[in-house]
């Protein structure tokens, strides 16, 4: 398997998310994917590379013109509103709720950064552009692998992306890295392309951005919106809308769900994924499912990790996975390798 990493990921480093009232340490880490590179020392799974260049273009295939200026721009107009600004994180503090426009972008910064933010709990620092664009790229480039006859890739890369729509983040992603490996894919030929995502959190980002479509079937596996995060959608009656509508599954488990109910649970997500009969597989990987996880609920042990990445590799796909959560820092590299080293030894 061959892992693109991101050499810039640490240029996103933030000090704080609001939680409850109160500002308290980023639990989205730089040095999540410094245990993932140091279990991929131990055990090396394939080659590591750095991404290739990757045109603006393929960013507009899923996300908006003005929302990426204003992710680009987003720094320097933090600082714009009071130099003082530079010693802080970005967050929004103000919102467009019901009833209010959505359709005009204000002038203002603060008021822009709750148009295109989900929570607050998703901060952005001077480096976050470089460091999200360069995951893109390391997403494109392992899609790009895999249309090339490599049978599986993974983008090593945070911050996450499954939470990111087309013109919005939070949940700690800015740009949605499966779904450009997805496009990508599609791009590449593949007439359909299935995501199974596997994180604890429902991939709202994923899910939106592919609704309306047909050739791209997006299937959770998550945490039950209605006490876990990001809570507003996730739900099992979300079946896609329009041209795209059979083609989402959510399978909403509750807080506290055992390793088995979870195994046998993504054994109907697999059975709707060959079902579909795709060309290519999308798996964003979140660890965030693990027992140990300080912001999650479920009973995955790091050996589950083995057992899943051998469940995906029997569909037989040409495969592509982003890294998305894990915030049991120490354990995130066991079980992500985990993973990959399961996938691997049931690949022919
Ligand atoms: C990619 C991903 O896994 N995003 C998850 C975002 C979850 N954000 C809300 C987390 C709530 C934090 N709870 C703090 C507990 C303090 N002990
Ligand atoms: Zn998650």
């Amino acid at each position: 398997m061959r892992i693109i990493h991101n050499p810039d990921h640490r240029l996103h480093t933030a000090q704080h998310e609001m939680y409850r009232g109160r500002l308290v340490p980023c639990h989205e880490t730089p040095d999540r994917l410094d245990h993932v590179l140091a279990a991929l020392q131990q055990r090396p799974v394939g080659p590591l590379c750095t991404p290739e260049e990757v045109p603006d273009a393929a960013l507009a295939a899923i996300h908006s013109p003005a929302y990426l200026a204003f992710l680009a721009g987003a720094w320097d107009a933090w600082v714009a509103l009071d130099p003082a600004n530079a010693a802080f994180d970005i967050l929004p503090s103000v919102w467009p709720g019901r009833g209010f426009r959505h359709d005009v972008v204000p002038r203002n910064f603060a008021a822009q950064l709750g148009l295109y933010a989900f929570d607050a709990g998703s901060p952005m620092v001077a480096g976050t552009w470089a460091a999200v664009r360069a995951g893109a790229a390391c997403a494109v480039t392992a899609a790009r692998a895999v249309t090339g006859g490599e049978r599986s890739a993974m983008a090593l890369t945070r911050p996450p992306g499954h939470h990111a729509g087309p013109d919005f983040f939070g949940g700690y992603c800015f740009l949605n890295n499966a779904a450009l490996a997805a496009q990508t894919l599609r791009d590449g030929g593949a007439a359909r392309v299935a995501v199974l995502d596997v994180d604890y959190h429902h991939g709202n980002g994923t899910q939106t951005i592919f609704e309306q479509r047909a050739d791209v079937l997006t299937v959770s596996l998550h945490g039950d919106p209605m006490t876990e995060y990001p809570f507003f959608l996730g739900h099992a009656d979300e079946r896609g809308q329009g041209a795209g509508q059979g083609f989402n599954l959510n399978l909403p488990l509750p807080r506290g769900t055992s390793a088995d109910t979870w195994f046998a649970t993504l054994d109907h997500a697999l059975q709707a994924v060959e079902r579909f009969r795709p060309d290519a597989l999308v798996v964003p990987l979140g660890v965030d499912t693990f027992e140990g996880d300080p912001i999650s609920g479920f009973h995955l042990r790091s050996s589950d990790y083995l057992r899943l990445g051998e469940r995906l590799a029997r569909l037989g796909l040409p495969t592509v996975f982003t890294m998305e959560g894990g915030y049991a820092v120490a354990d995130v590299g066991i079980n992500v390798v985990n993973v990959l080293q399961g996938f691997e030894e049931r690949t022919p």
